[in-house]
């Protein structure tokens, strides 16, 4: 018998540059690994907007899919914050094109 390792993607989280899931944009995945007698883990992703390709203060909507994201103002996780679980064609005015870093975690 072999042991293969299947993978699957659990989970997502996309952030774009302008409103309504539109311009450039980055998705990350949350891919589940299982394999006989494996152990994973699945843990938070701490992003800065600056890695991404993407503008500083430039992301105004998100697509979340069995996740939270945790959105904030400043670097290094700084500043104000919103938390999202669901899609947002459109964040509001004081988090809108104001976003520098971010945390999605894995929910399920
Ligand atoms: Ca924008």
């Amino acid at each position: 018998m072999s042991s293969q390792v299947t993978e699957k993607i659990v989970g997502s989280v996309t952030v774009y540059e302008d409103a309504n899931f539109q311009g450039r944009n980055f998705t990350f995945d949350i891919i589940s690994k299982s394999a006989p007698n494996a152990r994973f883990g699945i843990f938070p992703l701490k992003i800065d907007t600056n890695d991404l390709g993407i503008n500083n203060d430039s992301l105004s909507s998100l697509k979340v899919n069995k996740c939270k994201v945790t959105l904030f103002e400043s670097a290094g996780f700084q500043g104000r914050s919103k938390v999202l679980t669901e899609d947002a064609s459109h964040l509001e005015d004081e988090f809108n094109d104001n976003i520098s870093s971010l945390i999605v975690e894995y929910t399920g």
